[in-house]
């Protein structure tokens, strides 16, 4: 799919089953049924969307891609079968916008980040097959940021891998832990990916990035 560079359109796409039929059955997973996440090949521009669901299966969002290249966007969504059996799934789709594609490097490796005057560091290592604790602490100034719901989880930790644009996206697995938030991540192996934390203050979505290299 094709997109002008900073124009506004519009993504549509259906989920088939094996029998190639539209999926019209969704669970709803952190209040919604489908995630779109939307990023550059080189991990800029990171989008998390909510696409609207028509009666035929068919899901559609605004979409702006900010600059040339190739884009992927990555559908998570957990379908439910006639059985009512439900299955998890993350599927990916590359999105064009024509221009001169000017990758960027990817940010240097750290454990703080800065995004609309919050400051938001981690700690913890991530090891490649082994799950390992993660934990965020955001900030305004001095004080800790109180951290609000935002769709049903204090954070919302995606992790993509350079290169192959592997996926991961997790939630805490329990409420805040004083003023911080805590993620059991655990990467396929080994790479530098850039993990994207989604988090809520006073109703705003803020958006914080890391690199971090994984041996
Ligand atoms: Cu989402």
């Amino acid at each position: 799919m094709e997109f002008p560079v900073g124009r506004a359109g519009e993504l549509r796409f259906q989920i088939r089953d094996q029998r190639r039929r539209a999926v019209t059955r969704f669970a709803v997973v952190h209040d919604k049924p489908m995630h779109l996440i939307v990023v550059r090949r080189d991990l800029t521009g990171y989008q998390h969307l909510h696409p609207t669901m028509a009666p035929d299966g068919t899901w559609s969002v605004p979409l702006t891609l900010t600059e040339p290249g190739v884009w992927r966007a990555y559908a998570d969504f957990t379908a439910v079968a006639d059985d009512g059996g439900q299955t998890a799934v993350t599927l990916g789709t590359d999105l064009t916008a024509p221009g001169g594609y000017a990758p960027r490097p990817l940010p240097a490796p750290a454990t703080t980040g800065t995004v609309d005057g919050f400051t938001v560091a981690y700690e913890g290592t991530p090891n490649a097959g082994e799950p390992t604790p993660l934990r965020f602490r955001v900030s305004a100034g001095a004080a800790a940021a109180p951290l609000e719901r935002y769709l049903g989880a204090y954070g919302h930790l995606v992790a993509l891998r350079e290169g192959d644009l592997g996926y991961l996206h997790v939630h805490p697995q329990s409420g805040r832990d004083g003023d911080a938030v805590t993620f059991q991540l655990t990467v396929p192996g080994p790479g530098r990916y850039r993990m994207f934390l989604d988090f809520q203050v006073a109703g705003v979505v803020h958006t914080a990035g890391f690199t971090v290299t994984v041996p």
